[in-house]
Formats: C-alpha cells, sequence, structure tokens
C-alpha cells in the first residue's frame, strides 16, 4: 500500500447499502459476524430513491427478526386483499380468504430509512472506485475517499450493488449466464400528498395502457402509467399525467380521484433478468445485483430480503460451525425462489399491459385470461400465493 493509503480487516465485506445489503448487514451484526458496508452514494441519496411500496409476509418477518419492525407495525398499511380492472370490469383477489396471507404496503423509503438507524457497524458512503480483488483466493476490496485509497480484506464478498453495480460487472463474462427479456415500455411514477383513492391497490389494464394505483400512507399516494420505453418525463406535466391516468381507470375511481402537485416523479425501465449462478469463490451476489423484475407483482424489493436471508443464514452456519453446506447451496436454493418470482412477474405482466405488437390475438389471450381469473377460485389462489409471497 502506497502513502496515505489506509488497509482495514472484516470478515464479510457487503458492497452496497440498499435494501439488501442493508438488511444483510443487520442480519450479521445481530449474528456477532464483523461486517463493512460499502456504498458509492450518500446516504441522503439512497434514502431519496422512490421505489417499492409493497411488503410480503416473509418481509415483515425479516425485518421482525432484524429487530426494525416497530415503526413498520405503526404506520404499514396491513392490505388483504388487491383490486384488478380490466378495461373497467373489476375483479377483487381476496389473499386472506383465498390463502390465509396478506401484504403491508410500507415504502421501501422507510425500510432503508430504519435499516440504517438500526447499523451499529461500519457503512462507508461516497466510497468512489470500488473494485473487487481475489475474490477466488483471499479477498479483498479496494476505494478512493477523499484522496485516500482504502484496503478492506475480508473472508467473503457480498455483492448487493443492484443491477448496474461493480460486483456482477466483476466476473468473468465466460463464469457468468445471463437471462434477459426487456420489455417495449416503462413505468411513469408519480408521489403525491393526496389521499389514497382507494383502500387497495388497484391494478388496471386499458387499452391506453396499464396503470396502478398505490398509496405510501394515509394521505400520501403512489401512482403509474405504462409509457414507451424511450419516453421522457420532462414531456409530462403533471396535468397530463392524471388527465391520462383517469382514462385508464374505471369511471368511479377515475371521479374519485384527489389530484396534486407531485413530489416525485421518474420513469423506472422494465426488465426480467437473471444471473447465473449467484456465488463466485468468495463473491456472493443478491437482490438486484443478482436478478431484476418488470414491478407488476411488486416482487424486486421482496426478492431482495429473501435472498440475502439465505445469505445470511449461510453465513452465520459457516461462522458457526464452520460447515459451508448453507454456501455451497446458496445460489441453486435462491435461484429455485427466483426464477418462480420472475415467472410471476412476467405473467402479471403480460395481463395487465399492452403489447401493440401482439395485435388483435395478444389482446384476445390478455381478456380471455381475465375472465378466466374472475371465473376460477383456483386461478384467483394461484394468484394470492404468487403475489402475498411463496415460502422461501
Ligand atoms: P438497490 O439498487 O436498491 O441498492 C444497490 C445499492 O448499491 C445502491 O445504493 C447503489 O448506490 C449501490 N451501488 C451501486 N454500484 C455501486 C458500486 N460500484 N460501489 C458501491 N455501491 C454501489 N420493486 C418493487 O417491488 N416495486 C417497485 O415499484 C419498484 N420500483 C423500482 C423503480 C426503480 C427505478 C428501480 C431501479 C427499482 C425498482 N424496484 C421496485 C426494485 C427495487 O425495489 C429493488 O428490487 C430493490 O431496490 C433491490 O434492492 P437492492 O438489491 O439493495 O438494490
Ligand atoms: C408501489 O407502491 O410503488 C408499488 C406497488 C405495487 C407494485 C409496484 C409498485 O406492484
Amino acid at each position: 500500500m502506497q502513502e496515505g493509503e489506509e488497509m482495514m480487516r472484516t470478515q464479510v465485506a457487503i458492497i452496497g447499502s440498499g435494501p439488501a445489503g442493508l438488511m444483510l448487514g443487520q442480519l450479521l451484526t445481530l449474528a456477532g459476524i464483523d461486517n463493512v458496508i460499502l456504498e458509492r452514494k450518500s446516504a441522503d441519496y439512497v434514502l431519496g430513491r422512490i421505489r417499492a411500496g409493497v411488503l410480503e409476509q416473509g418481509s415483515v418477518e425479516l425485518l421482525q427478526r432484524a429487530g426494525v419492525a416497530g415503526r413498520l407495525h405503526r404506520e404499514g398499511l396491513v392490505h388483504h386483499g388487491t383490486d384488478l380492472s380490466f378495461d373497467g370490469d373489476r375483479l377483487r383477489i381476496d389473499f386472506t380468504g383465498l390463502v390465509g396471507r396478506h401484504v403491508t404496503v410500507y415504502g421501501q423509503t422507510e425500510v432503508t430509512r430504519d435499516l440504517m438507524a438500526a447499523r451499529t457497524a461500519t457503512s462507508v458512503y461516497e466510497g468512489e472506485d470500488v473494485e473487487l480483488h481475489d475474490f477466488d483466493g483471499q479477498p479483498w476490496v479496494t476505494w478512493k475517499k477523499d484522496g485516500v485509497t482504502h484496503r478492506l480484506d475480508c473472508d467473503y464478498i457480498a455483492g448487493c450493488d443492484g443491477y448496474h453495480g461493480v460486483s456482477r460487472a466483476s466476473i468473468p463474462s465466460e463464469a457468468l449466464t445471463t437471462f434477459e427479456r426487456v420489455y417495449p415500455f416503462g413505468w411513469l411514477g408519480v408521489l403525491v400528498d393526496k389521499p389514497p383513492v382507494a383502500e387497495e391497490l388497484i391494478y388496471a389494464h386499458h387499452e391506453r395502457g396499464f396503470a396502478l394505483c398505490s398509496q405510501r400512507s394515509p394521505t400520501r399516494s403512489r401512482y403509474y402509467v405504462q409509457v414507451p420505453a424511450d419516453e421522457k418525463v420532462e414531456s409530462w406535466s403533471d396535468d397530463r399525467f392524471w388527465d391520462e391516468l383517469r382514462r385508464r381507470l374505471d369511471p368511479a375511481t377515475a371521479e374519485a380521484m384527489q389530484t396534486g402537485a407531485s413530489i416525485e416523479k421518474s420513469i423506472a425501465p422494465l426488465r426480467s433478468f437473471v444471473a447465473e449462478p449467484l456465488r463466485f469463490g468468495k463473491l456472493f451476489l443478491a437482490g438486484d445485483a443478482a436478478h431484476i423484475v418488470p414491478p407488476t407483482g411488486a416482487k424486486g424489493l421482496n426478492l431482495a430480503m429473501s435472498d440475502v436471508a439465505m445469505l445470511a443464514d449461510a453465513l452465520i452456519e459457516f461462522y458457526a460451525e464452520r460447515a459451508s453446506a448453507g454456501l455451497d447451496n446458496y445460489s441453486a436454493k435462491a435461484l429455485s425462489r427466483i426464477w418462480k418470482a420472475e415467472r410471476f412477474s412476467w405473467w402479471m405482466t403480460s395481463l395487465l399491459h399492452t403489447f401493440p405488437e401482439n395485435g388483435p390475438f395478444g389482446r384476445r389471450i390478455q381478456r380471455a385470461e381475465f375472465d378466466y381469473l374472475s371465473g376460477s377460485v383456483a386461478a384467483q389462489q394461484s394468484l394470492a400465493e404468487n403475489y402475498t409471497g411463496l415460502p422461501a
């Protein structure tokens, strides 16, 4: 190491301070396993990203295990079902009645805030040029901050740095197999301080495109409309957004909608993506670093939670018993659940969005899918068990 460089050591180096990295760090710290989180952005920047809104029961249980569910239980909104709207026809999926499970609406921002507040181990924010080294042998990580190069030696590296992170990019391409479907549209999302239009979420299919009515609290709502993949957020005034949203909803809901000035407006691209395998020597991938789902099934954040629950248990087993079965099985076990969530997210996206390239036959198939769902308890149970979260 040259002048001005610093060297540190830990058991697990975690790249990324999003929900995956923070949850993994919290579970390891509670188990007495030393860990350091390296994040390239500031904590405020991470908290400023508006993303997911729905937690599966399993994610709530994990937040309880992590000791950070207090505010979630006070402020989270328990939902026992959701509404589907198809060209104005409504169908309620009764989660509790069909499968005895529910979901909780609680923004990813709040999950991140609660995990950051609980963290007692070291987190490095605004760490530039993070690099992973020798993760096939004795791994170490370097980064730059305030002109000083830092080095962190570790036993394992957890790549929790999202789709655009450095971890997956550090793996030799010949060692990785990726699977991807990019959708020809994105979601234009708006956050507004107005009461939600409905008690539960409304997923709407309309010939003009998909729309979603979600929420963050009794006074704050989150809405989305499907837009072309190359759409620019600058071309969407608030008025244009509200007009378009109303046109995609049934008249009663459109009429009841309370609109106002957006406090956040952004476009998220939609893709399905999986990288295999999730382990390379001493490097493990988890969360969006390993997979991406279209947000239609509300799976992204929840998959990140189940990945790190499995990885934490494997690392805890290793340090407690020097047994590596959990680490050796992590990739296969996580991928089995990931692919089922990928399937469900693709299915919900295929049902509810417009695909002009599929033509009149494709539209009839979507209608038939909705009509079958409307008439089949078994089909509704399948949707309910996937949406509320398959067993880990
Ligand atoms: P994250 O991307 O949240 O966190 C990764 C962290 O790593 C970031 O803080 C990043 O700054 C950091 N990082 C990246 N590169 C780094 C480097 N080289 N060095 C150090 N740190 C680095 N899911 C839903 O369920 N519903 C939604 O509505 C929804 N909307 C979304 C909208 C957008 C625009 C995006 C991108 C995702 C959305 N998701 C949604 C999915 C989202 O919630 C993810 O599943 C969730 O953030 C996954 O968490 P992490 O795996 O921690 O990844
Ligand atoms: C959200 O509230 O942001 C949300 C809810 C459900 C989804 C996607 C996003 O499927």
